[in-house]
């Protein structure tokens, strides 16, 4: 009788201990399930920036931003990011600019480690025979512009004739500014035309 209940004890501690541990992995595989989740929330966009887009109000080409939407060029001036999401942005830069920039919007800012990888800029790789370089800076004389969303202290530098490639994280959601920070536009101050026109350098980043 008593070998039976010490048994039954012994069963008993076992069941307890084997289901204890079984709750455990499940809450473990819950927490790396989470984490997962997290990470694998990526978007990647492209922006394609000309500069022989006809203004009519300023009797001129100027320089425009636009999303690259299943091969089309759709408007920047809305442009759709999901919230809470790792975006991977490639802005495929067709114009020389340059430009000059204030001195608050001369580094790069807001992306992973605050830096971009930059391809194909002749001016920054010309002692270099890789395929690009990842940058914090680029020389005032090789800008041509920026993706700024100030709000979200994001600037992404945009050398002449460039691809650059920038990772940020999006935040819960949001409508924010965005703007090109270099004088790219017409007038002596060169802030008027582009700098100016929603969808053209500058415009609207909504996140949801
Ligand atoms: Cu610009």
């Amino acid at each position: 009788m008593k070998t039976i209940e010490t048994w039954f004890f012994i069963g008993l501690l076992a069941i307890v201990l084997i289901f204890g541990a079984g709750m455990y992995f499940v809450g473990s595989s819950g927490h790396v399930s989470t984490s997962t989740q997290h990470s694998s929330n990526e978007y990647n966009i492209t922006l394609v920036i000309t500069n022989q887009n006809y203004m009519a109000s300023a009797g001129k080409n100027q320089p425009a931003y636009y999303v690259l939407e299943n091969g089309k060029m759709m408007s920047s001036a809305q442009i759709y990011l999901p919230s809470n999401s790792l975006v991977t942005m490639t802005i495929i830069n067709y114009d020389f600019g340059p430009g000059s920039v204030s001195s608050a919007y001369s580094k790069v800012t807001g992306t992973l480690n605050n830096t971009e990888y930059v391809v194909n800029d002749t001016n920054i790789n010309k002692s270099s025979s890789a395929s690009g370089q990842w940058v914090s800076t680029v020389p005032s004389a090789d800008l041509a512009h920026t993706f700024t969303i100030p709000q979200m202290n994001l600037n992404v530098l945009i050398p002449s004739d460039s691809i650059v490639v920038a990772s940020f994280h999006t935040p819960k959601s949001g409508v924010f500014s965005w703007q090109c920070e270099v004088d790219c536009g017409t007038g002596s101050s060169g802030w008027g035309g582009a700098m100016t026109t929603p969808g053209w350098m500058q415009g609207e980043v909504v996140i949801d």
